[in-house]
């Protein structure tokens, strides 16, 4: 079994950043600008967007982090985005989720001007991704898809099966790998809680994406030998034995799937890194596309 060492891969990406971004600043150029909307104090919220901001740091981007109370109002929301959309410093800018119940995501998503929608939520993203024009791809599926083109490993013609429905993982990432494109051409199944016989889908997969956000879902039994298997989970598990209290769990067995797979991600240090560093780079193809302006 070969790991996706998500953790390296991140660090060259962020390296090629930092030239390019020396490259722009020579040229006299903008450097990228990234603002993040934080709404109250989910833990886990917290330290993915501190995560982003430090990541854009080593890379030399402007951030910008705009904090705000659990009990802000959705219309009070929706101005801070109107701001962000129309402040010609900032070239892209994430609202970090889940948000607080009261406010509806959907609203929220819809008001980001698609050019600075650098999580590549909003439906007009979406609905050019799905068309295969330029679009910013959402940063989890970029960042497994940057995985798997850097690695080198071949999709073309092959089974993948994805596990799990969601808007931000499971839905885009069948789209783009069902695509004709460079990283795509695969026949996909894209299942789900209610999908029947679930093991023997998985076994027949070259490719499985395990997004279904339940820890040690997919077990050994499931992974045919030598499958390339790519695990977006990250969940909290309690665990007396770490000073934090928990330890990250993907939703793979990692154990069980490194005696079958041939290329497997770890939890942590797999795509989670990638999906920061995707955002980034969409950061740069929004700072590059404001150019022309
Ligand atoms: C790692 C996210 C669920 C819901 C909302 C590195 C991240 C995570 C793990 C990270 C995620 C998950 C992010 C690791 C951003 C990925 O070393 O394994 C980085 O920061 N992520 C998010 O912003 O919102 C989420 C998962």
């Amino acid at each position: 079994m070969k790991l996706l060492n998500g953790k390296e891969l991140s660090n060259t990406i962020k390296q090629e950043l930092t030239l390019e971004v020396q490259e722009m600043t020579k040229r006299g150029e903008r450097v990228p600008h990234l603002a993040a909307v934080l709404v109250g104090d989910n833990p886990a919220s917290e330290s993915y967007v501190r995560s982003k901001v430090r990541s854009c740091q080593q890379v030399g981007f402007e951030s910008t982090l705009i904090r705000r109370h659990a009990d802000i109002t959705e219309e009070e929301l929706l101005e801070i985005i109107a701001d962000l959309n129309s402040n010609r410093d900032i070239d892209g800018f994430i609202v970090q989720l889940p948000l607080p119940k009261h406010i509806d995501e959907n609203n929220v998503t819809l008001a980001i001007d698609p050019k600075k929608d650098v999580d590549g939520f909003h439906p007009v993203n979406f609905g050019k991704m799905a068309q295969g024009l330029p679009a910013f791809l959402p940063a989890t599926p970029f960042g497994i898809v940057t995985m798997l083109d850097r690695y080198g490993i071949e999709t073309s013609g092959k089974e993948c099966v994805v596990v799990g429905r969601s808007n931000i993982v499971g839905t885009p990432m069948s789209i783009l790998l069902s695509r004709k494109a460079k990283v795509g051409n695969c026949t996909v199944t894209l299942t789900h809680s209610r999908t029947k016989d679930l093991r023997a889908h998985c076994l027949k997969a070259d490719i499985i994406i395990a997004a279904i956000g339940i820890p040690n879902f997919i077990t050994g039994d499931m992974i045919k030998e030598g499958a390339v298997v790519v695990d977006v989970g990250i969940n909290r598990v309690d665990d007396t034995s770490k000073k934090r209290g928990y330890r990250l769990v993907g939703d793979v067995d990692f154990d069980q799937a490194a005696e079958r797979a041939g290329y497997l991600t770890p939890v942590p240090g797999g795509v989670g890194p990638m999906t920061v560093v995707s955002l980034l780079m969409n950061t740069l193809r929004a700072n590059r596309e404001a150019l022309y302006e």
